[in-house]
């Protein structure tokens, strides 16, 4: 794969993992069912101008990190999966601009439907449907499918390793997205501080060392993140904190 520069990785990112969400008429998506489900604004449109952004991972090492009031002080803030800030504001802060969800939440949130395995397509689509239909007007996105391999392919062309086809972690999938749509990007506990924990998430109790992730190649995705960190050394270690120039402000 051979050493590239940050520029050169960073240019990479905006040129060939272009930001995408699936839209009427994209593969099987047509239909009068469809036309009433997507959010009629883009989501950029939706957002706004960004100037800077704070990715906040779930990790465990973010308790006791008193983190809560620099996070909240950024433009936007993003969130995963089922990471709540109730009871943990002092750590995470409290605002939530956008929430990046794996697809298996959004089947799970929904008890009435069989388990996720035995048809994901399928189930996960008529999923977003109803919930589109209960929150009409929260402007809620599925990322393609292209936006998820491009990124692998941009992890796997970076990495000496041969790495196994299962997608990057919603985690590497909301740095890219906010590095797309924010001016600078602060990543929190991606990298672990010197909190770093056996604990999972900060919201559970369940311990499993999940911060090199087991299914999705977290681990080098992490390395790449750190290949990109315009910000000190000590920041990760003391704070868990990476800084990423947005996309936008890089020419190529
Ligand atoms: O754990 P999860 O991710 O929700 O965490 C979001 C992102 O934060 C980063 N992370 C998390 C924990 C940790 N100790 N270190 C970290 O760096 C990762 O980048 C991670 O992606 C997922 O990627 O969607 C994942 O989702 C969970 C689970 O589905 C959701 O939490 C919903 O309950 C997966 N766990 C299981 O399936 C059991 C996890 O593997 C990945």
């Amino acid at each position: 794969s051979g050493e590239r520069t940050q520029k050169e990785i960073m240019c990479a990112l905006k040129k060939q993992v272009p930001l995408s969400v699936v839209k009427l008429g994209d593969g099987p998506f047509s239909g009068e069912e469809w036309e009433r489900s997507f959010p009629s604004k883009s989501l950029e449109e939706s957002l706004g101008p960004l100037r800077s952004c704070a990715v906040v991972t779930s990790a465990g090492a973010l308790l006791n990190s008193g983190l809560g009031p620099e996070i909240d002080s950024h433009d936007a803030v993003l969130r995963f999966n089922s990471a709540t800030t109730d009871g943990y504001s002092v750590d995470v802060g409290n605002k939530t601009t956008l929430r990046l969800v794996n697809s298996k939440l959004l089947v799970m949130a929904d008890r009435c439907r069989p388990a996720w395995y035995k048809k994901p397509d399928f189930d996960f689509f008529k999923a977003y449907q109803k919930y589109r239909q209960l929150h009409p007007d929260q402007p809620f996105y599925i990322l393609s499918p292209s936006y998820h391999w491009n990124l692998w392919d941009l992890i796997q062309d970076n990495t000496v390793l041969n790495l196994v086809f299962n997608p990057p972690s919603t985690g590497m999938q909301g740095i890219a997205l906010m590095m797309n749509l924010c001016e600078k990007v602060n990543v929190y506990e991606f990298l672990p501080s010197h909190r770093k924990t056996s604990l999972c998430h900060y919201y559970e109790k369940h311990k499993a060392y999940c911060m090199y992730g087991g299914y999705h190649p977290l681990t080098f995705e992490k390395s790449l993140i750190k290949r990109l960190n315009q910000g000190t050394s000590d920041d990760v270690l003391t704070l868990g904190r990476v800084t990423l120039s947005g996309l936008s402000q890089i020419t190529c």
